[in-house]
């Protein structure tokens, strides 16, 4: 049985992947490290809080003797490092936070990977390292080869954390690998961004918040998906490589938000367009060719069923994205493990 340390595992992938993982693999324990900032919350783990096969440690990943010590008693196998500040828009106010936690952050695992002999570090990236791609070449995809080329404080601090995890590749020989997958959407996805913001507010009858023209494009991929191929690089991924994660599902964002419209019967008169997000990346689009061929991935969920499963989910769950709205979530931390402590 494998014992994987999945930081950030409060948050909406991470969370994702944790439940994957408790549900698909029989022989892994999981621990949990999560700092629980605002985009973290224990209520996406509330089912499987008490699964003997996970622990969670709340913990920052910039906290280099938290680290060590957990690393020191509990001697993983595999490290999985979704913790980070994930928003683009926060990063344009606030930009030195993801500098600390994406890239200071990412240092500490890296170290504490080398110290403890760690067999597998795996970095969760994204596309956006890439920059962006123009509305009128449609024949053009970002391929592992292309070269990074940031636009916002929070894409500059994600492409720094890869050099850094490639840098100890070469140096140190840390066994590392990278996925850069492109736009995720499915369950427990927090309400700043995109989808799960346009679904509340419609269920809501609020405007819906277009930036710009509404004609940017993003690539989207249904989490569970991504959470399969982070599995498979884990397994079968060679060290030192990079892994570009995408499915090929451009769409316009007016497109999305319309199609959200449609599906829960709400007009397009609540679409409201408002100034642009400052430096907005136009483009992206992955090429997954390399993913396919060495690891024999492909997505299994269309942007069609992926969407309806999403709003599904959000109309059933209605409890965790109220208790995040009203800010509730925050106080479960306490009412969970308060009294233990
Ligand atoms: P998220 O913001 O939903 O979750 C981030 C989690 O990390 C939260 O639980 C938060 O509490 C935790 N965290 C933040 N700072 C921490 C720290 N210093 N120490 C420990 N924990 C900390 O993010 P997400 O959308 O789930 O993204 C997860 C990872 O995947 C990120 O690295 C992001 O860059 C990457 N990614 C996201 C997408 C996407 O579409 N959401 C796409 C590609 C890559
Ligand atoms: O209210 C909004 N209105 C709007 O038009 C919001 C929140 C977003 N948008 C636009 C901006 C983008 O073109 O929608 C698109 C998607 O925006 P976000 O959901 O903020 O995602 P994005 O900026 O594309 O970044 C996401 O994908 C890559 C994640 O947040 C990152 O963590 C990931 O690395």
């Amino acid at each position: 049985m494998k014992n994987i340390l999945v930081t950030g595992g409060a948050g909406f992938i991470g969370g994702n992947f944790i439940h994957y993982l408790l549900q698909n693999r029989s022989d892994c324990r999981v621990v949990c490290f999560d700092a629980l900032t605002y985009a973290g919350n224990l209520e996406t783990l509330g089912e499987v809080l008490d699964n003997p096969r996970l622990r969670f440690v709340h913990g920052d990943i910039t906290d280099r003797g938290a680290v060590y010590r957990l690393f020191e008693e509990e001697g993983f196998d595999a490290v999985v490092n979704f913790a980070a500040e994930s928003h683009v828009d926060r990063s344009i106010d606030t930009p030195e936070i993801f500098l600390k936690t994406n890239i200071l952050g990412t240092q500490v695992l890296l170290d504490a990977c080398n110290k403890f002999q760690t067999k597998r570090y795996h970095q969760v990236s994204t596309d956006e390292v890439y920059g962006d791609l123009p509305l009128d070449r449609p024949d053009l995809f970002f391929t592992e080869e292309t070269p990074l080329h940031t636009s916002s404080p929070y894409s500059a601090s994600k492409a720094s954390a890869d050099l850094l995890v490639m840098a100890y590749y070469r140096t140190y020989s840390t066994p590392v690998t990278i996925s850069r997958c492109s736009n995720n959407y499915g369950p427990y996805h927090f309400p700043e961004k995109l989808i799960p913001l346009m679904i509340l507010n419609a269920l809501e009858d609020k405007p819906l918040p277009v930036y710009g023209d509404g004609k940017n494009v993003r690539d989207w991929l249904y989490v569970e998906d991504h959470c399969r191929a982070i599995e498979l690089i884990l397994e079968k991924g060679r060290v030192g490589e990079i892994y570009n994660v995408g499915g090929h599902n451009e769409k316009q964002n007016i497109e999305v938000v319309k199609t959200i419209l449609k599906a829960l019967g709400k007009g397009e008169e609540l679409i409201t367009f408002v100034r642009d997000r400052p430096g907005h990346d136009r483009r992206y689009a992955i090429d997954p060719a390399k993913i396919h061929r060495e690891l024999g991935w492909l997505p299994r969920t269309s942007f069609d069923d992926g969407i309806q499963k999403t709003m599904d989910w959000y109309l059933k769950n209605r409890a965790w994205w109220e208790h995040i709205r009203s800010g509730d979530y925050q106080n479960y931390y306490e009412k969970q493990y308060g009294m233990r402590l």
